[in-house]
């Protein structure tokens, strides 16, 4: 069984996303989501999600694609996942080109996915705080 695994906040879910999560799982048999915790979206990413870690996580688990969420609390803590869960591969999107390369001398490949275009959480909050979308 390939397990592949990818990390992100995922607060308000889009199709942005979704579109990570599908090619992730084709990548794959089995995928793990590890969720960043609101306190590492804060102390680390000085991102405070709409979504607490816990609706999140519940979102997450209810997407066909994905077979168990998990916390991200350290950027450090991928090494130790990907032997804990016995990855074959890691995905994300490729805004971390190049960020992630190390994981390879874990035995793990490494895959960056393009982002889907025209698509952020940032600018969702941005337009409805415009009132350009209602
Ligand atoms: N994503 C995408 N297309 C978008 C928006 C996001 O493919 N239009 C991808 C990102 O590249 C990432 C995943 O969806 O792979 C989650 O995005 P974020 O929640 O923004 O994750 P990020 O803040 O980049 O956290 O340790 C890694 C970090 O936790 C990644």
């Amino acid at each position: 069984m390939r397990k592949v695994i990818t990390y992100g906040t995922f607060d308000l879910l889009h199709y942005g996303h979704i579109n990570l999560l599908k090619r992730a799982k084709e990548l794959g048999d089995y995928l793990i989501v590890c969720v960043s915790t609101d306190e590492f979206n804060w102390n680390e990413k000085k991102k405070k999600s709409y979504f607490t870690y816990e609706q999140r996580k519940a979102l997450l688990e209810s997407i066909r694609y994905v077979d168990l969420v998990i916390p991200e609390e350290t950027w450090e803590q991928k090494r130790n996942d990907i032997h804990e869960y016995h990855i074959d591969t890691f995905v994300i999107g490729d805004d971390w080109k190049g960020k992630f390369d190390y994981l390879k001398d874990e035995g793990c490949e490494v895959i960056y996915i393009p982002r889907t275009p025209e698509i952020s959480t940032s600018q969702i909050k941005a337009e409805l705080n415009n009132g350009k979308k209602e």
